[in-house]
């Protein structure tokens, strides 16, 4: 017997995203529902070769559905997911709401798949910031061999990140620079077109911006809380994938060659390396693929024990929809679903 599924922001980014996942990997589903906000009610979305139309998230009966996949934004998470939760149904929330809440595990299943059993006490699970997934998928295998330390990491964002909208405007300025048209500016504080921008979120009182607060907040969550990490996270015109320049310093030293060989072995990764033109991986070519793909793996000898890479992922897949539907697929293979249920 399958399972069924609702998919909550449905006509999102990611939620489109975690549709078409749910449909390429064949997940074992009998029924998938696809739900958002009333506004949205009618419209219709693609799942495999099927098409479903929305249904309004405010009169769903969650009781017979196992798992939701909720990507409709902080303030809807937080009204929504602890009621569904409620319900019986697991929620698996892309949002920042519960992230940092010690009673939700925060998931990225190369990483932490043993912390899931968490789960039980909201019936919530987080899935974690775009940046931050690509980056521990990264640093987990390495950070087992020799010890993280400290990371300092430089992020290149792309658009896609903050949405539907702000797609929409990084192509109409581009087409008002040649076009002399008017240029719109309403999703960044910034032209975006032709341009970088230092600021994703808002900022702290620290001088950090929330996102970059995020990336050390949530790496220290999954992966150590004694890993010291410091973030700059950019937003660049690229539609689709988010790139990132990392810098490692461990406890012990992890020679260039050892630290390609565990990243070839590491599940989730792929080492593109070839040091020559092209050699390496941008987000175009990531775009719409699943692995977490590192480049430029080279020696920092700026510190004792240091190395320097570069690492790119889809934003939408690793970053969100794919991990969601992942972390889905450990409650599946694990029979936690069944035990919840059961115990519900
Ligand atoms: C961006 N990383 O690229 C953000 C989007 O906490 O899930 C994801 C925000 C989050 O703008």
């Amino acid at each position: 017997m399958g399972y069924k599924v609702a998919v909550v922001g449905a006509t999102g980014n990611v939620g489109r995203e975690m549709l078409d996942i749910l449909a390429e990997r064949a997940f074992p589903a009998d029924e998938v529902v696809a739900l958002a906000s009333r506004r949205s009610v009618g419209q219709e979305v693609s799942f495999g070769d099927k098409v479903l139309k929305v249904k309004a998230l405010d009169t769903h009966d969650f009781s017979d559905t196992d798992i939701c996949l909720m990507s409709a934004g902080g303030e809807i998470s937080k009204e929504w997911s602890p009621r569904i939760g409620e319900q019986g149904c697991v929620v698996i929330d892309n949002s920042s709401a519960f992230r940092y809440d010690s009673d939700v595990p925060l998931i990225v299943p190369e990483v932490n798949a043993d912390a899931i059993v968490g789960f039980t006490k909201r019936n919530i699970i987080a899935n974690p910031n775009c940046s931050t997934a690509q980056l521990v998928v990264a640093l987990k295998p390495l950070h087992d061999a020799a010890t993280v330390k400290r990371v300092v990491v430089s992020t290149y964002q792309s658009v896609s990140g903050a949405g539907k909208e702000a797609m929409d405007e990084l192509f109409q300025q581009t087409r008002s620079v040649f076009t002399a048209g008017q240029m719109t500016m309403a999703k960044f504080p910034k032209r975006i077109a032709f341009n970088v921008i230092p600021h994703i979120d808002v900022f702290m009182e620290d001088g950090y911006t929330k996102e970059e607060w995020k990336m050390m907040a949530e790496t220290k969550k999954m992966l150590d809380p004694k890993i010291k990490l410091t973030a700059t996270a950019v937003r660049v015109p690229v539609f689709v994938g988010h790139a990132e320049s990392v810098n490692v310093e461990f406890e012990r030293p992890l020679s260039v060659a050892e630290a390609t060989e565990i990243l070839r072995a590491a599940p989730g990764i792929l080492v593109v390396d070839k040091r020559e033109a092209g050699g390496y991986m941008t987000p175009h070519e990531a775009a719409g693929e699943d692995a977490t793909y590192v480049s430029r793996i080279r020696e920092d000898a700026t510190v004792e024990n240091g190395l320097a890479f570069w690492c790119v992922s889809d934003n939408l897949r690793k970053g969100a929809a794919l991990n969601t539907v992942q972390i889905a697929e450990v409650l599946i293979n694990r029979k936690l679903l069944n035990r919840q249920k059961q115990a519900a």
